[in-house]
């Protein structure tokens, strides 16, 4: 009886393995997608890049280390309002050029939580 549940247990964590490694291998074929960190504060976007180096999709994700909520919008789509030490990720395709990007609670932008973001 003891032997059979063994036994049994040992067959499911054989299924888990098998299902653990495919979504490895699709997490590896996404991997050329661009991935930025955005850290808000007041009143200013720090990005851990300014250039992208190919068009594509990038994935932001905005980390508001402010006291107050911030939102982050690039190539027309924005992530919701972001509360203190909250965080959102937001994906967009970028086409070659340059991208303004910024926060659209009221004020803030033009307190300097703006900016551009170049894809070469
Ligand atoms: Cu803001």
């Amino acid at each position: 009886m003891r032997f059979s549940t063994r036994m049994a247990s040992i067959g499911a964590a054989v299924i888990a393995l098998g299902c653990l490694s495919a979504p490895a291998l699709a997490s590896r074929s996404h991997a050329t997608a661009t991935k930025v960190t955005v850290t808000a504060t007041e009143f200013k976007f720090k990005l851990s890049t300014s250039t992208i180096a190919k068009p594509g999709s990038v994935t932001f994700t905005v980390v508001n280390k402010g006291k107050l909520p911030h939102d982050f919008k690039i190539a027309g789509k924005k992530t919701p309002l972001i509360k203190p030490g909250k965080s959102a990720k937001l994906t967009v395709t970028l086409k070659a050029g340059k991208d303004a990007y910024l926060c659209t609670v009221a004020g803030h932008a033009a307190a300097g939580m703006k900016g551009i973001l170049k894809v070469k």
